[in-house]
């Protein structure tokens, strides 16, 4: 190669790596906390034809660093970095993703570099991600996940504000040890009670009936109650070695209803069964049967309720001692799923989950 192409070379790396240096992460500003922010899909990704498209726009489109770049204010605020764990609408969320997920946040949040996590998310699933961590993150720093229920190209988009609060949350010393949280609309949630109420709503995430964990009011955050349910730290469930789930399928309960759907979830190989029944969780005569049977093959039986709110009474609507079903509390049916997920990782006795179910 000759010399002229020698020293061609030389130049460019040298132009490369001072630019390099040029584009370095914003230098850290050590009075501002760390928030890594760990990007999974969703609307707060998404991108619709005109800025009035607010259904029928692409979700899971725009890479973390373009979310960062979009909101400015984040680095007045905290130091933030960001990662991309996943690029899907939240519909699609899988068990692997929430592996890597969780895997990814213990990681971080064991180093003393990182004081608190966001994770953006699709808000169709958002619940059920932040119950999953809120069971096996371990560690009592903040892990904030926020969403947003129009995209960055509408008017109005609540994305960027919602990122904001999720970023100033995540960097609370107050958020710690309350468990996962999800901010949407200035309002905290926790990750236990908080659920989708509305299909399209801006203020669609709340727990109806034990209410918001506190308020975002002009970037502060401000708290109000916490959970009494053991989480993070307090948790006995441990996903290191794990590279799937126990499969669980929910049946859902109404009139005029078969065993039909609950037996074909057994032959798939389930290995826990959450019945969402109606009322305080009964049972209509032909699925119970299909339960007490699929109890006999060593599935695991939750009772839940399609309500939505309130204790589901163990034996109740059904002799749960004698049918050796575990009663889900106040779990709804997509929480009731992932406890029992986790608890089967764990044990197979009824006792012992019956127990988790009223701890967590
Ligand atoms: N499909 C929805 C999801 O990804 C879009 C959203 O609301 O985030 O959950």
């Amino acid at each position: 190669m000759n010399r002229k192409v020698l020293v061609t070379l030389a130049v460019l790396v040298v132009f490369l790596c001072s630019m390099q240096v040029a584009f370095a992460a914003e230098p850290s500003n050590n009075h501002l906390p760390n928030v890594k922010i760990l990007a999974t899909g969703g609307t707060i990704a998404g991108s619709g034809a005109t800025s009035t498209t607010t259904v029928g726009y692409t979700a899971a489109v725009v890479p973390v660093d373009a979310l960062i770049n979009n909101v400015p204010e984040l680095k007045k605020v905290a130091n933030v970095s960001g990662e991309q764990i996943a690029q899907i609408a939240s519909e699609n969320m899988t068990n692997k993703v929430w592996l890597k997920l969780a895997k990814r946040i213990n990681e971080l949040l064991a180093s003393d570099d990182v004081d608190g996590i966001v994770v953006t998310h699709g808000t169709d699933t958002i619940e059920e991600t932040a119950y999953f961590l809120n069971l096996v993150v371990k560690s009592e720093k903040p892990v904030v996940i926020v969403g947003a229920m129009r995209p960055p190209t509408a008017m109005s988009a609540d994305g960027p504000m919602n990122l904001y609060n999720a970023v100033v949350i995540a960097g609370t010393k107050e958020a710690r040890n309350k468990g996962v949280l999800v901010c949407l609309n200035d309002a905290i949630n926790g990750a236990r009670e908080v659920t989708k109420t509305n299909t399209s709503l801006l203020d669609t995430f709340r727990a109806p009936e034990l209410g918001y964990l506190g308020y975002m009011q002009g970037g502060k955050a401000y708290f109000y109650r916490e959970s009494t349910r053991k989480h993070t730290t307090q948790s006995e469930f441990d996903i290191t070695g794990l590279t799937d789930l126990p499969r669980v399928d929910i049946v859902y309960g109404y009139a005029n209803n078969s065993r039909d759907g609950l037996d074909a979830f057994v032959a798939h190989g389930a290995k826990g069964i959450v019945h969402a029944g109606v009322g305080d969780g009964s049972l209509f005569t032909e699925v119970k049967q299909g339960l007490i049977d699929a109890r006999k093959q060593g599935v695991l039986i939750v009772r839940s309720s399609r309500v939505g709110n309130g204790i589901l009474a163990r034996n109740g609507e059904a002799n749960d001692d004698e049918l050796d079903f575990v009663a889900s509390d106040t779990l709804n049916p997509q929480k009731s799923r992932i406890l029992l997920m986790l608890a089967l990782t764990k044990t197979h006795d009824t006792k012992e989950i019956q127990r988790m179910f009223w701890e967590y």
